[in-house]
């Protein structure tokens, strides 16, 4: 007998097996045994089998949980008064000249104490979660130092450990050059390298740098990646964001997770993420904010079959995003997505890219039990809405939350 039937329900699997648009399965049933999945189908295969609790969903769509790959969810204040600036016609290089931008962020995260950084950063993870995220992962890089990047790394631990969430640590190091190390690049590479990754090595799943000429350089890239390839860490990328560095060929070398943003990729790059079998993470909140005009590729990575995963890259300077529904909106939209390709990216794209594509992502038998229940009448509804509230119900390892 199983835990949990839910049933008169239609399901968007989101699972390529499952020969239909969303992968969909109308007047269907999930089966939940033990936290997992045992059997996902059409409810009249499924009559009289046994549950301890029979559900009924009145004709709701479930969907895999949301996955965000892409935030910076971790931070102290925010850059309001900036955006205001802004407005008034102060660039973003003159904001930051006179000590803002990304450095005012660095400084309010230094001087916040672990439970001040814990506790701004679960009010974020609770929207996302009443959103339908599920999984979300979360990047350091406003620390800089290795004391306040191990602190920020352990509030992402602390917040995993305490929501019902799943939680993925990565390390970004090389966000940006810290002030104490102008014109000692080299300097703040050697600590990143020699002292902070090995330290946050037991705290992050992944390693991940900003490659741009207002960030870091290939070089300095490639020395990160060296340093992360024998710390045994998976690395990813924020790539082609502003200009082509070809960061994402860089990461493809190095058999990367992702390459993310890529406004300015070129078929190069996308060839080469093709064969290193990376996923293309698009974020269309950070293109909305910064009122960009280039796009991602979309038509070279759909002919070179690269997965598109879409988050919300939540952070404070470009795109303070606290609804997963609005980004599948935009990644329509603003970058010409199909809503079965926009849900993909949060959902089964979105775990690929975190290397979890056998544990989540799709409503399939054997794997965890992350589901959405949206009453929506078809599942493009979850983008057409601009900025759904989020589903009815969430469900997280089987269980109601
Ligand atoms: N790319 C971005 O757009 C943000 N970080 C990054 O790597 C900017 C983050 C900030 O302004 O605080
Ligand atoms: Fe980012």
């Amino acid at each position: 007998m199983w835990d949990r039937l839910l049933t008169d329900c239609n399901i968007a699997t989101m699972d390529p097996a499952v020969p239909a648009p969303f992968g969909a399965i109308e007047d269907g049933a999930v089966a939940i045994q033990d936290s997992r999945i045992v059997r996902v189908g059409r409810r009249v295969e499924m009559a009289g089998m046994q549950a301890q609790s029979i559900e009924s969903l009145g004709g709701a769509w479930v969907t895999p949980g949301l996955v965000d790959c892409h935030t910076h969810l971790v931070f102290e204040g925010n850059r309001a008064g900036e955006f205001e600036q802004r407005l008034n016609g102060a660039s973003y290089e003159a904001i930051a000249r006179a000590g803002g931008g990304i450095a005012s962020t660095v400084k309010a995260t230094r001087s916040a104490s672990a439970g001040e950084l814990i506790a701004s950063a679960r009010a974020r993870l609770q929207a996302l979660m009443r959103g339908g995220v599920t999984t979300i992962e979360i990047k350091s890089g406003y620390g800089l130092d290795t004391a306040s990047e191990l602190r920020m790394l352990n509030a992402v631990k602390a917040l995993g450990a305490s929501e019902p969430v799943r939680v993925v640590p990565t390390l970004l190091a090389l966000h940006a050059l810290p002030p104490e190390y102008k014109d000692r690049r080299d300097e703040y590479l050697r600590l990143v390298v020699d002292e902070m990754l090995p330290v946050a090595a037991g705290l992050a799943q992944a390693v991940d740098a900003f490659c741009e000429g207002i960030g870091f350089t290939p070089e300095e890239v490639r020395a990160l990646f060296d340093a992360a390839e024998r710390a045994g860490l998976r690395v990813k990328l924020h790539a082609e964001q502003l200009s082509n560095l070809n960061g994402a060929a860089l990461a493809a070398e190095f058999g990367a997770l992702s390459a993310d943003h890529l406004e300015h990729a070129d078929e190069a790059g996308v060839e080469a993420m093709a064969r290193a079998g990376m996923v293309a993470v698009l974020l269309p909140g950070a293109f909305y904010a910064l009122s960009e005009t280039r796009k991602p590729p979309v038509e070279l990575l759909r002919k070179h079959r690269v997965p598109m995963a879409v988050a919300t890259d939540c952070n404070p300077g470009t795109s303070p995003v606290l609804s997963p529904t609005l980004m599948l909106s935009m990644a329509c939209t603003l970058f010409r997505l199909t809503p079965e390709e926009a849900l993909a990216g949060m959902t089964r794209e979105g775990a690929r890219a975190l290397g979890l594509q056998d544990e989540i992502g799709t409503v399939s038998a054997g794997k965890a039990a992350d589901l959405c229940i949206w009453r929506v009448s078809r599942p493009a509804e979850l983008c057409y809405w601009i900025g759904l509230p989020g589903p009815e119900r969430r469900i997280v390892a089987g269980v109601d939350s």
